[in-house]
């Protein structure tokens, strides 16, 4: 059949041509030349239109075979200007440590920032980070901190209870030992007594739990860092002085701090601490309670194996939440937790 050889001879004329080509402009010329409305192939198929009707199937199937050959063409001719185009963009030598276009670059969120910078304060002071469970005996979450069984923040207005099938069976008090959501980070002061020898300073970050109804400041699911520095001749200067130091690193020079007489049962004295700065926009130069602190009650360092006559400490709890509004100037803490692109965006 004649059609044959023609056929072919497109194939052939058409792979020779495609050698050519090595731009976007040159393939879409290419492929105008071909299966455009005047091209080659298209001029074939327009011949069909001559055919008997015997030979129309046999043609029909060649030139499908021709099409195919054409189309695989277009397609390896498409992918070899894309590989120019992005070696042009790359430049030579290629960069080999760009990031793909598949991964935009994240960022923290605004708490683990506010936590690391928090950290960071106090390594200064020699603190280094201890941790505790999140899950925790009522042991260490209230009675080694001296929070007697009538205590109101252990009833079930503030406190999460796990249900009895979740205790465990080798909890390290007593084996029917109810297990609770921690309410503080301050059952690691009382771990890390039990597991270390003073002297020592550490602090400790960490997820807390309280039934507490949800606005604007408070969540029923939040964060403090812990402090804790248990040697011997601790003092309340000592205390201030740490404070102080880590809200002049957090707040500015001209942050100022406040100790206000208050009622912890684990610390005696116990205080809250009011944070006074002139950068914290419409809450600037107001005093701002931002955390509980005090010397370690010597009932405590009792309760977890220290003699009060040889050790003292300090101690201090703060909201991270709370912290972190304060330094950007955020109005809800519910934004922490909502996930919303256009918040954490500000923060990258
Ligand atoms: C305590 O939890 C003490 N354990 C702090 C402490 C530690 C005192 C060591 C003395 C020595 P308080 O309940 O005030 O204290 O909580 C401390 C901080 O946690 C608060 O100032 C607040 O910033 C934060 N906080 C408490 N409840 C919530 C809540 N529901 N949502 C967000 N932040 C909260």
């Amino acid at each position: 059949m004649a059609m044959q050889p023609q056929l072919a001879q497109l194939v052939a004329t058409a792979q020779q041509e495609a050698l050519a080509v090595t731009s976007r402009a040159e393939l879409e010329a290419f492929k105008a030349r071909v299966v455009g409305p005047n091209g080659s192939l298209t001029a074939v198929m327009k011949g069909m239109a001559t055919l008997s009707k015997e030979e129309r199937p046999v043609v029909g199937k060649l030139i499908n075979e021709a099409k195919k050959s054409v189309e695989e063409l277009l397609a390896a001719l498409l992918l070899k200007v894309e590989d120019a185009e992005i070696a042009a963009a790359l430049g030579t030598p290629w960069d080999a440590t760009l990031t793909g276009p598949d991964a935009p670059a994240g960022s923290l969120h605004p708490l683990t920032r506010t936590r690391e910078r928090i950290l960071a304060s106090f390594r200064k002071l020699g603190f280094t980070v201890a941790e505790g469970p999140e899950i925790e005996t009522e042991w260490h979450c209230f009675d080694a901190l001296n929070t007697p069984a009538d205590h109101p923040a252990r009833d079930m207005q503030d406190t999460l209870y796990l249900p009895k099938a979740f205790r465990s069976a080798d909890a390290p008090r007593k084996g029917d030992e109810a297990l609770v959501l921690r309410t503080h980070t301050s059952s690691v002061q009382v771990r890390t007594m039990l597991s270390r020898k003073p002297p020592f300073r550490i602090v400790a970050p960490g997820r807390c739990f309280r039934r507490d109804a949800v606005d604007a400041t408070h969540s029923a699911n939040f964060h403090q860092v812990e402090g804790l520095w248990i040697d011997r001749n601790v003092t309340l200067a000592d205390l201030r002085g740490v404070l102080d130091f880590f809200v002049k690193e957090t707040f500015g020079p001209d942050a100022e701090i406040r100790l206000r007489p208050s009622f912890f049962p684990f610390t005696e004295p116990s205080f809250e601490m009011d944070l006074r700065s002139p950068n914290l926009g419409r809450l600037s130069n107001r005093w701002l309670e931002i955390m509980g602190c005090g010397l370690v009650d010597p009932k405590v360092l009792e309760l977890c194996g220290l003699d009060p006559n040889e050790f003292s400490g300090l101690a201090f709890g703060l909201g991270l939440e709370r912290i972190a509004m304060l330094v950007h100037g955020i109005d809800d803490i519910r934004h922490f937790y909502n996930n919303d692109l256009r918040f954490l965006r500000q923060f990258a």
